[in-house]
């Protein structure tokens, strides 16, 4: 039987957090190897596990793999969060790629300079309140369904609910508009699988603090 999948990144949110987050919701349990310092980094570097030096890095089925969409896609393709045909699969990219955008300036607003956060944050605000949330919320009107793609979980369903409770921590009241996404989180976040990720001391990670901030600096500088 294969061993757990091996995450190799810091101890902190980053472009990891997708990753951890569709591997609970999937039920998989993972290990973490958490980088400390560059020498961590250079090891992995000169040991060629890095095929663009890059982490994130997960160790699975006897692959190491990089890049996240594809880490992200693999995992999905796995273990059926990926839709039953291709045109499923083209709205499941579609709407995690949206995700994606937005979750990308959520997880680098703690690393941003502190002269740059108000504007960031009021971007995000603005993104979230005013471009992807309708969105989402339109698809969710459109079919009535319980799931964005084909009335069952997906890929695209665990990275919006993430993006949802990310957003919620800078912007308290941003799904106060949109109840079908509300409904959405609260239906995904009592799988079980979610719901154990969602307790404290699981292997989701809080929102980059200082600390984690300064360490990344460390690692990558
Ligand atoms: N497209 C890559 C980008 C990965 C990336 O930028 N990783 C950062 C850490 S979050 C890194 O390793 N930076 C060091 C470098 O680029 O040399 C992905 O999505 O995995």
């Amino acid at each position: 039987m294969p061993g757990k999948p091996v995450l190799h990144y810091f101890n902190g949110r980053g472009r990891m957090e997708p990753v951890r987050w569709l591997l609970a919701a999937a039920g998989v349990e993972f290990e973490e190897k958490f980088l400390k310092t560059r020498d961590d980094l250079a090891r992995l570097r000169n040991d060629g596990s890095l095929m663009f030096q890059q982490v994130p890095m997960v160790e699975i089925d006897g692959m190491k793999l990089v890049q996240t969409k594809a880490i992200l896609n693999y995992i999905a393709s796995k273990y059926n969060l990926y839709g039953k045909d291709i045109k499923e699969r083209a709205l499941i990219d579609m709407y995690s790629e949206g995700v994606a955008d937005l979750e990308l300036m959520v997880l680098y607003f703690p690393h941003m300079p502190p002269g740059e956060k108000d504007a960031a944050l009021a971007t995000i605000k603005d993104k979230a309140r005013n471009r992807y949330f309708p969105a989402y919320e339109k698809v969710l009107k459109s079919h009535e369904q319980d799931y964005l793609v084909g009335n069952r979980l997906s890929r695209a369903d665990v990275s919006l609910v993430e993006l949802l409770y990310h957003v919620e921590e800078l912007d308290p009241s941003a799904l106060a508009n949109f109840p079908l996404l509300e409904a959405l989180r609260t239906r995904v976040s009592n799988l079980p699988t979610v719901k154990k990720f969602l307790q404290p001391g699981s292997q989701r990670k809080p929102f980059d603090d200082a600390k984690c901030v300064e360490s990344t600096k460390t690692i990558f500088s």
